[in-house]
């Protein structure tokens, strides 16, 4: 390609325009692990950074204002940039190389499509004289993406990587968010063109992320939720990613209705307010599922009815009338069908609704669902006395209180997962990072790497199982290196719980492929110069707890909790919602031993 100048007089690499794009977009932080398709990214991260933008003052003027963190697999990275994502409001960025390195990101993609949050994978790609030849390391990651982005680009020529980078940058983050790709090959990376900065808005023919609800929808709304005896507001992630948590406050305030949340939704309403009801779905709380099938009213906000949150589709809520407020309308009658339908972003709906609405008569039915609390808390094994045995309930429970329930929870997927979600009271919004769609094992330690640069001041844990954590167990050498100070609670069963806990219910207890074996976790951290700790009993958790804060360096506790106790309630799948799995009265449970109180 012929070389040209650029506005400054000096030749920009389409390199240092992925940069400068990025500088633009606000980008502080990458994740990434460099490969020969993705080199020129990389050598302009440090090297060549004299661009159109001056950097702000104090930065090195050859330095892009921009911190590159080196991962041990790309999956890591694109956790990383999702967890970025979903505590700070705005896009994570991530790094691969062509073939493998970009494959590897794949998971970390549907991740982040499945919980619809904004990161921008930039993957090198072979030269374009080779696209399609089956060159080293091609793969068309284009094609393998599709179905798991928002949108993808393959790009190929040097003009075009600004314009693909701002694009990215603006599908990704608005509307409803997602993962974008942009593909870029080396040549186009290496080229130097000329090129003026366009700093118009995006405009994309075809695309509105926007919707608004009409005054009348609005009217019935009101009129709906006004005349309801039984009604439930159900909290979904989009009361999170729309930043509507004191909108939800005020009109639950004004009109009495009590909360509950889906997993994702956790935070975005506080958990230990009055209205607040707790989770709901396969292991949500028994009244919490009892109540949805007696309810006359659900207002969804930004959720979507999946399949862990509904049980049997055909049995769910029966007498409840729904509204559905969602900003994407592929949602709306998706899983269940809305009586009325409020598209829009949530936090402006509900700051509409706010200016009509008044107090519902419903004192009788918060009193109801007080009362099928009933025997729930005889039955909660956190009020249990100290028989000398660890519950992961017990961790949980004991990491909210020493914690003061201020910390930044990070999870992994299983059992713990769940447990966490039921015992750490979450009151803000953006402090639990879970992976609810996909449910993908392996994601905590990483992503909590990426929140750990979102919020350098909070404190960090990751609860994560024996199973999933040694699935990117590699992240802790990224720690050390990176020097990285997260805290890492292990709740190791020696089982892969969650699935166990499936064949314990529904395959007659046959253990297949589930006990597994684990390196010792304490030595695993030491051996990445990091700190590790072993907990056995409930009274050591709380000195583990202040140990692992107090330590500079990121702390694995191993937590040895007993192997084959089973979160509840459940839900078995497909099942109708109020007929749950309980967990047997203290008296007939054969788990428990009662020993002296503590
Ligand atoms: C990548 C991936 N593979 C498989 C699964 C299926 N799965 C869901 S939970 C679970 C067990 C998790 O075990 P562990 O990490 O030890 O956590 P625990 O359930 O014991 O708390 C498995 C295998 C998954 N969610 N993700």
């Amino acid at each position: 390609m012929e070389e040209q100048k650029d506005t400054n007089g000096k030749l920009m690499t389409g390199a240092q325009m992925v940069m400068e794009a990025f500088v633009r977009e606000g980008v502080d932080t990458i994740f990434g692990l460099p490969g020969g398709a993705n080199l020129p990214l990389y050598d302009v991260l440090e090297n060549q950074g004299v661009g159109i933008q001056p950097p702000p003052p104090g930065v090195e003027p050859k330095a892009y204002p921009i911190k590159h963190y080196l991962v041990k697999h790309e999956q890591c990275a694109a956790h990383a940039a999702d967890a970025y994502a979903r505590v700070t409001g705005k896009a994570g960025v991530c790094y691969g190389t062509s073939g493998p390195g970009a494959t590897n990101l794949v998971t970390g993609i549907a991740t982040a499509m499945l919980d619809s949050v904004p990161i921008v994978c930039i993957t090198g790609q072979v030269s374009s004289a080779l696209l399609g030849s089956d060159a080293f390391q091609e793969t068309d990651i284009t094609g393998v993406t599709l179905p798991i982005t928002k949108h993808n680009f393959l790009v190929n020529r040097t003009q075009d990587i600004m314009p693909a980078i701002r694009q990215a940058f603006y599908i990704a983050a608005s509307g409803r968010p997602g993962p974008v790709v942009v593909d870029i090959t080396k040549d186009a990376q290496n080229a130097s063109i000329d090129y003026e900065y366009d700093d118009s808005a995006v405009r994309l023919p075809g695309y509105r992320p926007e919707q608004h609800p009409l005054p009348d929808e609005l009217e019935d709304a009101v009129e709906m939720i006004q005349s309801a005896k039984r009604p439930i507001i159900f909290c979904g992630h989009g009361i999170i990613k729309a930043n509507a948590t004191a909108q939800l406050l005020e009109f639950v305030h004004k009109t009495n209705i009590p909360v509950a949340m889906t997993l994702l939704g956790l935070g975005g309403f506080p958990a230990t307010h009055q209205r607040s009801l707790g989770m709901m779905g396969m292991h949500g709380e028994a009244w919490v599922n009892t109540a949805i099938q007696e309810a006359d009213l659900i207002i969804a906000l930004g959720m979507r009815f999946d399949d862990r949150v509904t049980g049997n589709l055909k049995t769910y809520a029966p007498n409840a009338k729904k509204i559905h407020v969602e900003l994407d309308p592929a949602e709306i009658n998706k899983n269940v069908k809305a009586d009325l339908p409020l598209l829009g972003d949530v936090r402006e709906i509900l700051q509409l609704l706010n200016t009509r609405i008044g107090r519902v008569q419903c004192d009788d039915w918060v009193k109801h669902i007080d009362e099928l609390k009933g025997d729930s808390a005889v039955r909660d094994i956190k009020d249990m006395p100290d028989s000398g045995k660890l519950y992961a309930a017990h961790v949980i429970h004991d990491l909210w209180r020493f914690t003061e329930g201020k910390a930044l929870i990070v999870t992994d997927v299983g059992q713990h997962q769940m447990w966490e979600a039921q015992y750490y009271k979450h009151d803000h919004p953006r402090k639990l990072v879970t992976s609810g769609g996909l449910g993908t094992m392996g994601f905590a330690l990483p992503a909590a790497m990426g929140a750990r640069f979102a919020c350098p001041d909070d404190e960090i844990w990751v609860v994560a199982g024996d199973g999933g954590f040694q699935m990117t167990a590699a992240e802790l050498a990224t720690c050390s290196q990176e020097g990285i100070k997260v805290n890492v609670a292990v709740i190791n069963n020696g089982y892969l719980g969650m699935v166990r806990q499936w064949q314990q219910f529904f395959y007659g207890g046959r253990y297949v492929a589930t006990p597994i074996k684990s390196p010792d976790f304490v030595k695993l951290a030491e051996a990445h110069d990091l700190k590790g700790i072993r907990v056995t009993s409930r009274s050591e958790v709380r000195v583990a707890v202040e140990q692992a804060r107090a330590n500079k360096e990121t702390t694995v506790v191993d937590f040895r909790v007993e192997q084959e106790d089973s979160v509840y309630p459940m839900v078995p799948a497909g099942a109708d919602l109020d007929k749950m799995i309980r967990r047997p009265v203290p008296a007939t449970n054969p788990i428990y031993e009662t020993g002296k109180d503590d």
